[in-house]
């Protein structure tokens, strides 16, 4: 049984995985870069090992660092998070190699579903819709023209070794398919080392819907039910809920037991998502297959009760899974907002600096998943996520209400953030209708990119108000606390004006 667990990542995923190893008994091993010397990840672990310089390259990504690190710790299995090395084959073998548990699936699982053209092949075999288009690499220029005209414009060309929107062409018309065909190719080449690429009929406005499964090592799957997440910008999710205010009872069922073949189907095990593009007729086509825990399951696992983490370990410990798939339910709505140091003001460029101050959301129904604290440096060197905030309701209008108030409360100065950012979506008609697909945030660009009216005079009376704020704290901080010994006068005021109030 593992009792100890290397986290192969940093941040706020690296906090989550160790928060369910803590109550599990298990003790967490963290690893640090150069820029992480004061990340809280080091600080929450039990013990902390150094990897190297701040680069994601000389440090979370070098698979001998961490192993060494493990082996070290004497940690009995590593959980990778999400990024780094957490759907890297490679890594997941080595582990097995040095007697390591790798807490995810099998080295061929990731592959299968590492190159989307085997993936496609090997999902469609299990009876899962994939978009229509090719399941061979384009071979030639004339292959390509071909093809294409035999599927019809619009298509889209993608990279076998890509996913998540790198290595993607939209072609619209004829003459640009060739120029397409080549600039994929080259793309590919350049970023994946591999230019295989292969077409997909483009469907319009889609919805990015996935699934949630957990497959244990037993042959046992279940699913854990949808997350809409078609509020995206440039490929990044921004905001995620469940359920998705398109699914119905009927098309959820039949989507989840595909998404259980799908895993099924690559001898999965461990937490996975299957991706989803859905039309506006509900006609659903398989996407990607993510073969890692991912940001957004948070969302599933307040509406459906699960902690992903704790199942992920159990999966590992080869434990069979505690429930079938007629123990499941949804239960209320779930909306997660991604808080990123960005600047919504100017076109959302990463503003790594110090946290001056930071006054979390809480409350009921709330959850905020970070590892910022005042005074810590936000690194350039990684993603800018600063954290991700939760919230639960009964019903989804209760959900976005909550998060609308839980935003309001939300104060972080030093960084730009994309707080003011989500809660224009959260007060956008289209989003409060829950009528929106993936071009939402282009969609609705002029009401969320309205720059506020209070500029220049208010944001001078601003700056001032909390320059006063801060002097006041410091002064108060600074007062001798001296009362004779006797009950505090604090109480004693509040005493006074509490008879004479009430
Ligand atoms: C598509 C598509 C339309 N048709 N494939 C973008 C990310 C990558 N996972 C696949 N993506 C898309 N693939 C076909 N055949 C539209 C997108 C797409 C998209 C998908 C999900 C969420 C946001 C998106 C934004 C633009 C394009």
């Amino acid at each position: 049984m593992i009792r100890k667990v290397l986290v192969a990542n940093r941040g706020e995923i690296a906090i989550r995985v160790m928060r369910t190893c803590r109550e599990m008994g298990i003790i967490s091993v963290a690893v640090y870069s150069d820029a992480d010397r004061k990340s809280m990840h080091v600080r929450y672990a039990d013990e902390a090992y150094y990897i190297g310089p701040s680069p994601s390259n000389e440090s979370y990504l070098v698979i001998d660092k961490i192993i060494a690190a493990a082996k070290k710790s004497k940690a009995d299995a590593i959980h990778p998070g999400y990024g780094f090395l957490s759907e890297n084959a490679t890594f997941s073998e080595r582990c097995k190699k040095e007697g390591i548990i790798f807490i995810g699936p099998d080295a061929s699982s990731i592959s299968t579903m590492g190159d989307k053209i085997t993936a496609r092949i090997t999902i469609s075999k299990a009876g899962v819709p994939v978009v229509p288009g090719t399941k061979e690499p384009l071979t030639s220029e004339e292959d390509a023209i071909k093809v294409i005209k035999k599927i019809g414009l619009p298509v889209m060309i993608k990279a076998s070794a890509g996913g998540g929107g790198k290595g993607m062409r939209l072609v619209k018309n004829e003459k640009d398919i060739l120029s397409s065909y080549r600039g994929a190719r080259s793309e590919a080449k350049s970023a994946f080392g591999n230019d295989a690429v292969y077409v997909e009929k483009y469907i319009e406005s889609p919805h990015h819907i996935e699934f949630q499964i957990l497959a244990d090592q037993h042959g046992n799957a279940v699913h854990l039910f949808e997350r809409e997440c078609s509020v995206q910008r440039r490929h990044q999710k921004v905001v995620e809920e469940t359920p998705s205010p398109l699914m119905t009872p009927k098309v959820r069922a039949e989507m989840g037991k595909h998404a259980v073949a799908a895993a099924k189907a690559c001898g999965y095990h461990g937490a996975g998502t299957i991706e989803f593009i859905v039309d506006d007729n509900l006609n659903y086509y398989f996407l990607e297959m993510n073969t890692r825990l991912q940001v957004e399951h948070p969302i599933t696992e307040r509406v459906v009760g699960i902690d992903l983490v704790r199942e992920q370990i159990n999966i590992a410990n080869g434990l069979k899974l505690g429930f079938k798939q007629s123990d499941l339910s949804q239960n209320g709505h779930a909306i997660e907002c991604r808080i990123y140091a960005e600047d919504p003001d100017n076109n959302f460029m990463p503003s790594p600096g110090v946290i001056q101050h930071i006054t979390e959301p809480l409350g009921f129904g709330v959850r905020h998943d970070g590892y910022v604290y005042e005074g810590y440096e936000i690194p350039i060197y990684y993603d800018p996520l600063i954290s991700k905030l939760i919230v639960w309701g009964k019903t989804r209008d209760e959900a976005i209400a909550r998060m609308k108030r839980a935003l309001h409360s939300y104060k972080i100065t030093g960084v730009k953030t994309s707080i003011k950012f989500l809660e224009k979506i959260m007060n956008c008609p289209d989003f409060i209708e829950g009528n929106y697909n993936t071009h939402f945030i282009e969609k609705n660009k002029a009401f969320l990119e309205e720059k506020e009216q209070c500029k220049g005079d208010c944001k001078a009376i601003a700056i001032i108000a909390a320059f006063m704020d801060y002097q006041n704290r410091i002064s108060r901080a600074q007062q001798p606390v001296s009362n004779g010994g006797s009950a505090s006068n604090w109480k004693m005021i509040n005493r006074k004006k509490s008879i004479s109030r009430f």
